[in-house]
């Protein structure tokens, strides 16, 4: 009888699954996430949905004003795709790393969601052996929080905050929220404590796994797409070197940024065209949805940077969403930048030159906004 009973049950948990063509990497995945993700490959043939951190929340001169949105103020139109970050959450704070207060993030990854959005979280999270933040590369810190580690109960205890984090996160219906998270990225850099150069394959791994099956089978969190995130690489087995395996991640992405001047080369576009081709070719052979999940140029110095650089390189690569950095701001009251001293910005504001352009990728039918993003129905 009880064995009977643990297979209905079994069987019952694979319904989301059946007739969808994408398997999620959680079996247990809620059918709205099910749902999303197979919305996503379905969307591919339509467009790159379009992403900004932050967008919400603040931009240039402002913050926290009721239905204000960056992408909009520019365009007229909201994004598809909201991200938010989640730094200094494990160490019980109230705000993040970049000033915004938890509780006002929530419910703009509900509003974002409301929309018809998706929505997409980082995690800069300090680094767990010597207290300081994100970029502090010392202390060999990733062997120490896996299984075995001297600060693996410490880790344990901040996925326990990420979980309580992500259960808050309902509709209206009371449905979990999915979200696609993104944590320790930009592994093949050097800059995080979780990079290439203080961290072997075999512990990025173990992390990874260890992160997931936490979340998964301890803390019940069925609402995550879980998206594997490098920064530079140039080969399919550079790409591949820390993959942690198909059952561990959903999404194959990576960061890009625009630096120098790129008004005398083609390097940006080459390079992204590359690593697109890359990266397109790797996802369809893992059956992952491929995205370019950071991006941008600070500041837009170069005013054709949008159709000239970043719509050049990305060409007729299908991939699933182009996120966009976050802008700074002033601190209300202050006067004073949020991110002083730099008044930092990846989307054009006000009489920005590079306007015009931004404008260009709206109106050039290969990106996704939000009236789009609600059509397509990503949840249904
Ligand atoms: C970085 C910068 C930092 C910020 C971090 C996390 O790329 O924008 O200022 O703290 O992301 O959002």
């Amino acid at each position: 009888m009880r064995r009977l009973l643990l297979s209905v049950i079994f069987f019952l948990q694979l319904i989301p699954m059946m007739g969808q063509a994408y398997q999620t990497a959680n079996k247990k995945a809620s059918t709205t996430t099910v749902k999303l993700f197979n919305n996503l490959f379905k969307a591919l043939p339509e467009g790159i949905l379009f992403g900004h951190q932050d967008d919400l929340a603040y931009g240039l001169g402002w913050e926290y004003i009721p239905g204000k949105s960056v992408v909009q103020d520019a365009v007229g139109e909201y994004p598809a795709m909201y991200g938010w970050e989640l730094g200094d959450l494990e160490l019980d704070a109230e705000y993040n790393l970049d000033s915004v207060p938890f509780n006002k993030m929530i419910n703009f990854i509900k509003d974002g969601y409301e929309k018809g959005g998706v929505i997409t979280i980082s995690w800069h999270a300090n680094n767990p052996v010597t207290g300081k933040n994100a970029w502090d590369i010392g202390g060999s810190a990733v062997g120490a929080i896996i299984p075995g580690g001297e600060k693996h109960a410490l880790y344990k205890s901040w996925l326990d905050k990420v979980a309580a984090f992500m259960l808050e996160l309902k509709n209206a219906k009371g449905e979990y929220i999915p979200v696609i998270f993104r944590p320790f990225h930009e592994f093949t850099g050097n800059w995080f404590w979780w990079c290439q150069n203080v961290c072997t394959p075999e512990e990025y791994k173990a992390l990874w796994r260890f992160t997931f099956d936490y979340l998964t089978n301890t803390k019940q969190v069925h609402h995550l797409l879980y998206a594997y995130n490098p920064e530079k690489f140039d080969s399919e087995a550079g790409y591949m070197q820390y993959y942690p395996g198909d059952e561990y991640v959903d999404i194959m992405s990576f960061d890009f940024y625009q630096y120098g001047d790129p008004s005398s080369n083609s390097d940006f576009e080459n390079t992204l065209d590359k690593r697109l081709s890359i990266l397109t070719e790797v996802a369809t052979k893992h059956k992952k949805l491929p995205a370019l999940a950071e991006t941008g140029f600070m500041n837009i110095p170069y005013a054709e940077w949008f159709t000239k650089k970043l719509m050049k390189g990305i060409g007729n690569h299908q991939i699933s969403y182009v996120h966009l950095w976050r802008d700074g701001g002033l601190v209300n009251g202050t006067g004073a930048y949020r991110f002083a001293p730099s008044q930092d910005h990846f989307i054009p504001v006000g009489r920005d030159p590079s306007f015009m352009d931004f404008y260009k990728l709206y109106i050039s039918n290969k990106f996704i906004f939000e009236k789009k993003a609600r059509d397509l129905k990503l949840y249904q």
